[in-house]
């Protein structure tokens, strides 16, 4: 490839990247890729750990742009398998003939911001120099892997996984003494598969999490057939939900129905599955009565569950419900009724080090021959925080952002001109289903930079003021629920040092609106030159 200059330059290859390439390729515009990894799918291609899965159904965590595409594909479960996923990313690619502009094994090191021509400079690990009009930041909001520093990492005997960068050939964990790290969303799906295999598996949680049942299986052609034969219906309901997705709010309040009515409708959402039972009633996320009763519900289900009655209620969460990420598992709880696996708290007593041998916990050794980091992600700026992005005037993103990320709409930041982020913070990203919220902001910033070449503006930025009002918006929003009161990844509270701002903005509809508004406005709230 010899060509440098283009109109856009995308940093990553996932949902949100391919689309973004194939829209401004559909625009007339010239744009490149440039991805770390040596294939598309993003977190698909990273996170092959056994049991990696989506959570929201397949038939709504799939692209809409193409009506051609979603009829054609068909997804073998109803929460599809990290492989199935990653062939559809593929699959994408090849349909719509991507890969010519995307340049693998190339990790995007700087991105410097030219006061004089208005353009970007991004340099890469291959020691290239690309020059584009717009840089968009497709990086994602989960693909920065959080390894804590634990005391004598690389003395470790045996090897060391992270869930978020699995091997590409796989683990056999069988004959193996195992200990996994963390209790999140990534360990609740590998536990149950890794404690098949391994001669001993040792849990070590710091926050018991909750856990609803997937009731995963393979997909229903009923349910199929009767939401391809209207999904267009099918996507703008679940548009309409706070979510973005199909999960719809039962609007009574939890506090007002009797005890008996009450866990019917809990029983009844935990046998439908899935993130459904986030919605059973509506005050949930904002009131601490009612929350209560979901807690103890999935409380008296774990009880139930886990025979060792110890160890039930160290699995029992205690922190408010649904304020860290709600995990979707397989016989997590059941799992720990299996002789070989083994839990230890690390909530009061961390852990101490890694050793030759394996990990110690307030003295106490554990050998092992493997260890899974299922420690999470620098979430939503960690990616852009370890490139070197420099805006107007030379200003380092991290700076501006030290005391936590400041956006306009979570698409851009102010004095970084013609930068855009997808599924930036402060817009609903990770708390909504996100590849029609990468839809979305794919379409919008395609939208605003043709309007910027249909009226010959060089640059576009967001003002301060509205920057400011957005981002005093997003907190009073979620100042209104009980999502702050966690020590959650939303927060940045799961990374030591990182400050403590409630990132994604909450509520899918009147944030489209707002963001439609904006645009119709002539993009109120941004400056152009
Ligand atoms: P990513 O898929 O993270 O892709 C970003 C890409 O950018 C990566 O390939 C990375 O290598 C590349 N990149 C980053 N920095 C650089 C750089 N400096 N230079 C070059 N390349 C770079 N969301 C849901 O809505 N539903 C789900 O069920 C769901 N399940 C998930 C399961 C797991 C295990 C995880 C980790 C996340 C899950 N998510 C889910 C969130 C998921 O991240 C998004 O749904 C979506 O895949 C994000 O796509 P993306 O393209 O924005 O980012
Ligand atoms: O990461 P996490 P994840 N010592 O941050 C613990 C999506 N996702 O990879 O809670 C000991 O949730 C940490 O403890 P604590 C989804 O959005 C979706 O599991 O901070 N423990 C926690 O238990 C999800 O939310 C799916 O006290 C330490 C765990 O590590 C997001 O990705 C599947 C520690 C990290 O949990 C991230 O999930 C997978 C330390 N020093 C991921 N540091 C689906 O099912 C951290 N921990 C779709």
């Amino acid at each position: 490839m010899t060509e440098t200059k283009f109109d856009a330059l995308i940093v990553g290859a996932g949902f949100a990247g391919l689309y973004m390439l194939h829209k401004l390729r559909g625009m007339g515009m010239s744009a490149r890729v440039l991805e770390t990894g040596s294939g598309v799918g993003g977190t698909w291609y990273w996170n092959r750990y056994p049991g990696a899965r989506c959570d929201i159904g397949s038939l709504e965590y799939s692209y809409q742009f193409s009506a051609e595409l979603q009829q054609e594909w068909h997804w073998s479960e109803r929460y599809a398998p990290q492989p199935e996923i990653l062939d559809y990313a593929n699959h994408v690619a090849d349909r719509f003939d991507l890969r010519r502009d995307i340049q693998f094994n190339t990790r995007v090191l700087s991105a410097t911001f030219n006061d004089a021509t208005n353009d970007w400079t991004l340099e890469t690990s291959t020691g290239d120099r690309l020059t584009a009009t717009h840089c968009i930041m497709a990086t994602g909001c989960l693909s920065s892997a959080n390894t804590p520093d634990f005391d004598g990492m690389d003395s470790f005997n045996g090897t060391t996984y992270h869930t978020g960068k699995w091997p590409h050939e796989g683990v056999d964990f069988s004959g193996l003494r195992v200990g996994i790290i963390g209790t999140g969303s990534s360990a609740i799906q590998s536990i149950p598969i890794i404690a098949e295999q391994a001669t001993h598996l040792t849990v070590f949680q710091r926050t018991a999490n909750y856990a609803v049942p997937a009731h995963n299986g393979p997909m229903d052609p009923d349910i199929e057939r009767a939401i391809k034969a209207d999904y267009a219906g099918f996507r703008a309901r679940n548009a309409a939900n706070r979510t973005g997705t199909s999960t719809v709010v039962n609007m009574q309040s939890a506090l007002t129905v009797s005890e008996d009515d009450r866990d019917q409708i809990y029983e009844e959402r935990w046998e439908v599955g899935g993130l459904q039972f986030r919605g059973a009633f509506s005050d949930l996320i904002f009131d601490l009565d009612a929350n209560e009763t979901a807690a103890d519900f999935v409380r008296a289900k774990i009880r139930a569950s886990v025979k060792d009655p110890a160890t039930a209620e160290l699995l029992s969460p205690t922190n408010t419900f649904g304020c860290k990420r709600l995990c979707v598992d397989t016989d997590y709880y059941a799992t720990y009724n299996r002789d070989n696996v083994s839990l230890v708290d690390v909530s009061e007593t961390p852990v101490d080090a890694i050793t030759p041998e394996g990990v110690t916990v307030g003295g106490e050794r554990y050998a092992l021959d493997a260890i899974v980091l299922a420690t999470g992600f620098d979430a939503m700026t960690g990616a852009l925080a370890k490139i070197d992005i420099r805006g107007a005037g030379g200003t380092p993103l991290t700076d501006k952002w030290a005391a936590g990320p400041r956006t306009y709409l979570g698409l851009a930041t102010a004095g970084f001109p013609n930068l855009f982020t997808i599924t930036g913070p402060g817009s609903p990203s990770v708390l909504s289903n996100m590849i029609p919220s990468i839809e979305h902001h794919v379409e919008w910033i395609a939208d605003c930079v043709g309007y910027m070449r249909d009226n010959n503006h060089a640059t576009i930025d967001p003002t301060l003021e509205s920057e400011d009002a957005w981002v005093e918006h997003v907190n009073e929003i979620a100042n209104t629920t009980l999502y702050p009161t966690c020590n959650s990844w939303y927060l940045g509270a799961n990374v030591p040092g990182k400050p403590r701002v409630f990132m994604p903005y909450i509520g899918v509809p009147p944030y489209v609106e707002k963001c439609a508004k904006v645009a119709n406005n002539g993009y109120e709230g941004f400056s152009f030159s």
